[in-house]
């Protein structure tokens, strides 16, 4: 059995994560880490700043962890306003992650990388697993490094490090923590209070997306892929749906009746950087991606559980 500690576990993913590792794995056997206390009961908590590898050779000796879900990260839209913040949490923190468990004899880290990686001289269109890794927003360049840290870590080191290309995620749980991407999320919130919303992207923004369930089956299918298959390791596209703000518009448009304006902030710039789509075939190939929702599947889903928790 499993002792797992996830960082960054009160966000948009951990959110998720936390009850379906917990089921799989028992209650008392995943640990949720983060910097801001929890605003109500979830279960094993350690409060835990990922940039003080002391405190976290601590909590992973304390609590016999074997595998790190490493998801505290500052996202891209608050990372070009705090660039230090996103290079100190995202890098430095990725750093002591990887040091603590080395030094504790960690077996796996999971560290998601997502589509930021990439940047304008990337191919937009079903852009390939290898290709130009040049982004320009901090985010961008600490989702870099840390495919290439987790590399170096697994190959020098034997420490088994992981990870997804993931793209925007969508979902209805945890509000999103600060990306480009998270106008999808809102457009939903604002839909189904009746209230008319305004886009910080373009109407034509296409961009790679995916639903929250997509999102843990992908992490946690790669978890637990044989490490004899894996070619690639630590930065692997995977695709589920790409849209354009428009086109969740008019989506959402068939279940509610709303108005959305677009007027286009610094965000659009950091969108213009990544791709429309993914070649996820290595994904696919080694350890079996497949996704389950394309964006109709996702819109109404997304619109059953937003009327419920929201009661309207
Ligand atoms: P989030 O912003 O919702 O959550 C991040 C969590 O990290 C927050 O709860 C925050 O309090 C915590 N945190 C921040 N600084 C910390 C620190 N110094 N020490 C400990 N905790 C700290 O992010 P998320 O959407 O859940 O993303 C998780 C991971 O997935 C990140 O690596 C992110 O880059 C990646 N990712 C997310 C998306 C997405 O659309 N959500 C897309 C691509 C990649
Ligand atoms: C963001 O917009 O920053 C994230 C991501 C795609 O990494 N959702």
């Amino acid at each position: 059995m499993r002792r797992i500690l996830v960082t960054g576990g009160l966000g948009q993913i951990g959110s998720e994560l936390v009850p379906y590792l917990r089921d799989k794995y028992g209650y008392e056997n995943v640990i949720v880490a983060d910097i801001r206390e929890p605003g109500e009961d979830v279960g094993p908590f350690v409060k835990l700043d990922v940039r003080r590898e002391e405190d976290i050779i601590k909590v992973i000796r304390e609590n016999d962890i074997d595998t790190i879900y490493h998801l505290a990260a500052i996202l891209s839209a608050r990372g070009e306003q705090n660039p230090q913040l996103a290079f100190d949490v995202n890098i430095r923190g990725l750093y002591a992650i990887l040091e603590a468990g080395r030094k504790t004899g960690v077996e796996r880290i999971m560290v998601p990388s997502s589509i930021a990686a990439f940047g304008p001289e990337t191919p937009k269109n079903n852009t390939p697993n290898d290709t130009i890794l040049k982004p320009r927003t901090m985010y961008g360049i600490s989702k870099v490094t840390g495919e290439l840290l987790g590399l170096y870590y697994w190959e020098k080191y034997g420490l088994d490090v992981r990870g997804v290309r993931y793209p925007g995620i969508i979902s209805w749980k945890a509000p999103p923590g600060g990306g480009t991407t998270d106008y999808a999320v809102e457009m939903f919130y604002y839909a189904l209070k009746g209230e008319k919303y305004t886009c910080f992207l373009r109407e034509d923004a296409v961009l790679p997306m995916m639903y929250m369930p997509d999102a843990i089956k992908a992490i946690t299918m790669l978890a637990e892929a044989p490490s004899e298959n894996l070619i690639h390791r630590t930065d692997f596209n995977i695709q589920a749906m790409s849209f354009s703000p428009r086109e969740l518009e008019e989506e959402i448009k068939k279940y509610v009746d709303f108005e959305v304006e677009y007027r286009p902030d610094y965000r659009q710039k950091i969108a213009d950087s990544w791709p429309r789509s993914l070649d996820d075939s290595a994904a696919r190939r080694e350890w079996g991606w497949k996704p389950d929702y394309d964006l109709q599947a996702m819109v109404k889903d997304m619109i059953e559980n937003l009327r419920r928790k929201l009661g309207v």
